[in-house]
């Protein structure tokens, strides 16, 4: 899943696509790199982020979902039901919201009444406040009872269940143990039985290890996105499209279970 941000206060990359043209080249790019699902978000979440208003953010995401609806699968990154709508109406199939269905009450009916899939995300708090001394007794397990229970109200609300994906929420409201102790078990989340969505692209506990700017954490990135396929992720939201698809390749032939696997862009192997 390649990040396609239309915001100009994107962590690692505000501001470069928030013309609806270069965020259209940037997604056509991500897709030819191997991307198969392109997730448009006009609404940044980093910590201490403001919120933008419904208008603005179907301003900035629906010329780029209509312009890259023919490319690959595109993914609406929203917790409104009206931008989700809306970029559904312009040919996205999949709603990835870090709310978890709790930003908006309309957005689970949504999904329900129009049978697409959609990524529940785990966050303690709102990106206002999420990094401000998050606690957990044992974070895994939390995430985990809030993953079950989000599912279940989904269910609830008339969301096929096979639709459903889930995500532990990497860097939201979490200290960079947090973080840690999530990758090295991210098999118990797996064991909810749903995909689970992996995003770890760039984000700052990264930079806290490798002392790494936000431009210079591709390698960080695909380290960790090929320990999350090996403990069982299936969805991996990178800004790095290229390093991560070597990555997960070579990781994905090795683990033998995996095998056959091929990079998206090679057709052929010859040594
Ligand atoms: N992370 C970000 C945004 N959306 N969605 C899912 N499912 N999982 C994630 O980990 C996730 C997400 C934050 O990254 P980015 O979009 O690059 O930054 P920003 O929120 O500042 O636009």
């Amino acid at each position: 899943m390649g990040v396609v941000n239309v915001t100009p206060d994107s962590f690692s990359d505000g501001g470069r696509y928030l013309d609806a043209r270069a965020a259209i080249g940037h997604g056509e790019q991500l897709a030819a790199d191997g991307a198969a699902i392109l997730d448009v978000g006009g609404e940044s979440t980093r910590p201490g982020a403001d919120p933008v208003t419904e208008e603005e953010e179907l301003r900035r995401v629906v010329p780029v979902v209509e312009g890259l609806a023919g490319v690959a699968r595109v993914s609406i990154d929203t917790s409104k039901a009206r931008v989700a709508a809306a970029a559904l109406d312009a040919g996205a199939g999949y709603v990835n919201d870090v709310t978890a269905f709790r930003g908006d009450p309309d957005l689970a009916g949504l999904v329900a009444e129009r049978g697409v899939d959609c990524c529940l995300m785990h966050m303690l708090g709102t990106p206002r406040t999420m990094q401000q001394d998050p606690r957990y007794d044992d974070v895994v397990s939390e995430v985990k009872a809030f993953l079950e229970q989000r599912l279940a109200y989904a269910v609830g609300e008339g969301v096929a269940e096979e639709r459903v994906m889930l995500d532990p929420g990497i860097g939201f409201g979490k200290t960079v143990e947090h973080n840690l102790e999530l990758i090295r078990r991210l098999d118990e989340i797996v064991a909810l039985g749903r995909p689970v969505v992996f995003g770890v692209s760039r984000k700052s506990f990264l930079g806290k290890l490798t002392g790494r700017d936000v431009g210079e954490r591709a390698v960080a990135t695909a380290a960790a996105n090929v320990l999350a396929l090996e403990r069982g992720a299936s969805i991996f939201r990178v800004h790095d499209v290229p390093e991560t698809v070597d990555a997960l390749t070579v990781a994905a032939a090795t683990l033998t279970d995996r095998w056959p696997a091929t990079s998206p862009r090679t057709t052929t192997t010859t040594t």
